[in-house]
């Protein structure tokens, strides 16, 4: 057999490739979880708690069971012994109140929404139907929905007894401190102290949650639109006692996850229950609101925030006291959220002395955890907002004054006060870069015009100089700060017979296009067209080893493994070339997919004529293997930070309240840039978030707990059209902590985003007074701030 050597493939990392998952994607050519369909499948439909707080009394379900096309129902009782506890991955501390959460609720319910009992019937509507003949007894409980009242010492408790301290609702305190703090807030001659609120969000994946589980033999294969089939088939194991060898998670193609697809729910878990109780493979798919209301929010939290400097702007220290709402349980990484966050609040700035203290508390409300940035949007809009306030009262500019505490290029890696070593940045020529696009000056004489003139539409610029830590490992790191799994990332590369090479890798796409920018890395490495390179992921019995998609891990952690695992394929194929080509391996040298002899005319051999003589395996070298494959498991030595500068200009109509972005300028450092088509992608995405956090979005609940906002009418996720034309340019600065030079980008925009945006509007109503606004700025909310600061001055 003869293979004819294929033409060398060009330079693909760095090139901006579309996204050879599109198609796919956007022809329809794809099962979602929802459209996959078994033999003999039965669909699931959750009664769910109407009370944010209640004992239950007693459940029927009998009248339930009698309806058209049900199949069973079941209670929580029904499932008590077997249905386990939702798992936290994250105990913060030692002491941290973990409440036992059952999938289906037992004796009380503790959030709307929180699923009360199951019907199984022959297809969704049978199912829907026939929830209404459930008869609950429900002996309705206080709601306890703000957190600082839940914190009072006559509060009524969310769960009784499990709370620690004053107020049994303290789930936890996590406190952190480096330097002498108390003199540098004593000896300072400014200090600025606020109080910012994190509203919180809800997560609005475009496809819902969906699940379907089969039972096959002792063993049971689920479906989930989930971003971690790893963590879920372990937790599943941990939690329901199947083995974990008899468990098979599949993330089909995922539209979306945002974090909230980073957890193990009660209905996955009952999923498999079901399947178990009726040997049948079952279905659940959320709606919207129940979507709403029962996947995990994001945010929700109070910050208390006061920054000391010198009279010329020197920052001496930072005191940050943050109050977190767990909602009504610990999810699988509730209470590590805020703590992530902490080691972010100093930013990019120097200074002697940080303090921080985070109160975890437990509210009757939908349990928040990761959601896009998880820990580091809410830092970085505590010290981006803040540290332009301090500005303000100094009376500098507040570029100036970020540039005279931010940590310079020359300093990397720096030892930040919170303890993380930052690999390298360049805070200062991305800042160049961004103020020469926006015109920095040019918009500040506009606004001094304005100002002087007391034109209605007022302009304001906000500032956001921020960093973050991505690339979520290292396991050592992770271990310190109390979580239980690790943070490494496995991939294996083959390179079949023909040439062509399949690639799997424990990270799980979700919408981020890993199968372009892992099929540009291997091209490269290993010299084959592009088109070659399969990518296999999101499949537990595929990809065994893995550890998933969130922080913006897997490119620098994922990446890198398929990094790893080509550089050994391309050892074991030097080893090959030379035995066939009866040369020295240090003679031989590799460029374009071909081993040539160094200095001599013999003709190249490719890799396909290796891959195929390693498959034929005719004649070896001593000790080779008959194939051309290679595993590898990358776990670094420390994160990544990307970096950037982003500024918006706002304007704002005094009269009405109403603002427009008039422009945005995102400047992002993301070290190598792997696909630059994806990465802007991720960047306008990321951007579209963060603002809506500031402009748009709100989860809001009444006195009784009830999600008011539990719908798309009522929760206003803006669209393309709401959103401006963005400018996005990037500077490169490469990371020190893996081989690509990349850093994660995958929450960068969010992160960065929502304090440059509320900045802009904060800052464009100086002259009135304003000196903080709550998010998100609505028109209502801009307004009121306006006739306040009037009325008040
Ligand atoms: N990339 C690159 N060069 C870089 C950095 C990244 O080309 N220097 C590419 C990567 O190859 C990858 C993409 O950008 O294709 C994102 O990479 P990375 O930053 O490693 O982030 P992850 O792939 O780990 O994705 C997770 C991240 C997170 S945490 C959230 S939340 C988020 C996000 O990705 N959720 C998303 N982006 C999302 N995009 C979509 N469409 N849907 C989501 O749910």
């Amino acid at each position: 057999m003869t293979m004819a050597p294929q033409s060398p493939a060009p330079d693909q990392v760095g090139s901006p490739r579309l996204r050879k998952e599109d198609a796919r994607l956007i022809t329809g050519q794809t099962n979602w979880t929802d459209n996959i369909q078994q033999t003999g499948m039965l669909h699931v439909a959750f009664l769910r708690s109407p009370h944010a707080h209640a004992r239950i009394a007693a459940v029927d379900t009998s009248a339930a069971k009698q309806q058209p096309g049900v199949v069973a129902a079941f209670s929580g009782a029904d499932f008590a012994g077997e249905q386990g506890s939702l798992p936290c991955a994250w105990p913060v501390t030692e002491d941290m109140a973990l409440p036992e959460h059952p999938p289906m609720a037992v004796d009380e319910v503790r959030y709307v929404g929180e699923a009360v009992a199951c019907v199984v019937a022959r297809d969704a509507y049978a199912a829907a139907d026939a929830l209404e003949a459930i008869d609950v007894e429900f002996e309705p409980l206080p709601a306890v929905v703000d957190m600082e009242a839940a914190l009072a010492e006559d509060s009524d408790p969310v769960h009784a007894g499990s709370g620690q301290g004053q107020g049994s609702n303290k789930a936890f305190v996590w406190p952190f401190s480096a330097g002498d703090v108390d003199s540098a807030f004593d000896g300072a001659d400014v200090v600025v102290t606020r109080r910012y609120h994190q509203q919180r969000l809800i997560p609005a994946a475009m496809e819902p949650r969906s699940v379907v589980c089969r039972p096959d033999g002792d063993a049971f294969t689920m479906w989930s639109a989930t971003q971690v089939p790893h963590i879920l088939r372990l937790m599943l194991a941990m939690t329901t006692g199947v083995p974990e060898h008899k468990i098979r998670v599949i993330a089909p193609d995922v539209g979306g996850g945002f974090g909230s697809k980073l957890q193990v729910t009660a209905e996955e878990v009952l999923a498999l229950l079901l399947a178990r109780r009726l040997r049948k493979p079952v279905k659940w798919t959320e709606t919207r609101t129940e979507g709403f209301q029962t996947t995990h929010h994001g945010r929700d939290q109070i910050q208390d925030v006061s920054i000391a400097a010198d009279a010329d702007g020197r920052i001496r220290g930072l005191k940050v006291d943050l109050l977190a709402d767990m909602g009504a349980y610990m999810m699988l990484v509730t209470p590590g959220v805020p703590v992530l966050g902490a080691l972010m609040f100093p930013g990019i700035y120097k200074m002697d002395a940080y303090a921080f203290s985070c109160t975890g508390v437990f509210t009757t409300k939908m349990p928040t955890d990761a959601y896009r940035g998880a820990g580091r949007p809410e830092a970085t809009y505590a010290i981006e907002r803040i540290v332009s306030e301090l500005a303000d009262e100094i009376g500098m500019d507040p570029m100036e004054l970020r540039r005279r505490n931010w940590i310079r290029h020359e300093e990397f890696p720096y030892t930040t006060i919170a303890g993380l070593t930052y690999d390298s940045g360049d805070y200062e020529s991305a800042t160049d870069k961004a103020m020469r696009l926006f015109g920095y000056d040019e918009l500040r004489a506009e606004q001094r015009r304005r100002r002087e003139s007391g034109d209605p539409l007022q302009l304001g610029i906000g500032i956001s100089t921020f960093t973050e830590m991505c690339g979520l490992a290292p396991s050592r790191v992770l271990g310190s700060l109390s979580y239980s799994a690790g943070g490494w990332e496995n991939a294996s590369v083959r390179m079949l017979p023909t040439g062509k090479v399949e690639v799997v890798t424990g990270s799980c796409a979700h919408g981020q296009g890993h199968a372009t920018a892992w099929s540009q890395i291997v091209a490269d490495r290993l010299g084959v067209p592009f088109e070659d390179v399969e990518v296999l992921h999101g499949d537990t019995r595929v990809s065994p080893k893995g550890m998933d998609t969130y922080g913006s891990r897997s490119l620098v952690v994922g990446g890198t493994a398929v990094v790893e695992a080509c550089d050994r394929v391309l050892e074991k194929a030097r080893r090959l070339a030379a035995h066939m080509m009866e040369a020295d391996e240090n003679d031989l040298e590799f460029s374009g997919g071909r081993f040539t002899v160094r200095g001599t005319e013999r003709p190249a051999t490719s890799m396909q004529e290796v891959a195929l003589a390693a498959f034929a395996a005719h004649d070896l070298p001593e000790g080779a293997e008959a194939s051309l494959d290679a595993d590898s498991t990358f776990d670094p030595e420390n994160f990544s930070f990307p970096h950037g500068t982003h500024l918006c200009a706002a304007e704002v109509d005094t009269e009405t309240g109403a603002v427009c972005i008039r422009s945005y300028v995102a400047v992002d450092d993301v070290g190598t840039v792997v696909n630059p088509l994806i990465v802007e992608g991720q960047v306008h995405g990321g951007l579209a978030q963060g603002i809506a956090q500031a402009l748009y979005e709100e989860a809001v609940h009444d006195a009784d707990g009830n999600l008011v906002t539990s719908t798309m009418a009522d929760y206003l996720v803006p669209t393309a059209a709401d959103l401006p034309d963005f400018t996005t340019d990037r500077t490169v600065t490469p990371s020190t902590t893996n081989p690509l030079g990349a850093k994660g980008v995958g929450e960068a925009g969010t992160i960065a985003s929502t304090p440059a945006v509320v900045g802009a509007v904060v800052d464009a109503l100086r002259p009135y007074g304003v000196r903080d606004l709550r998010m998100p700025c609505t028109p209502q909310r801009v307004w009121r701030a306006i006739a306040d600061a009037r009325s008040a001055g």
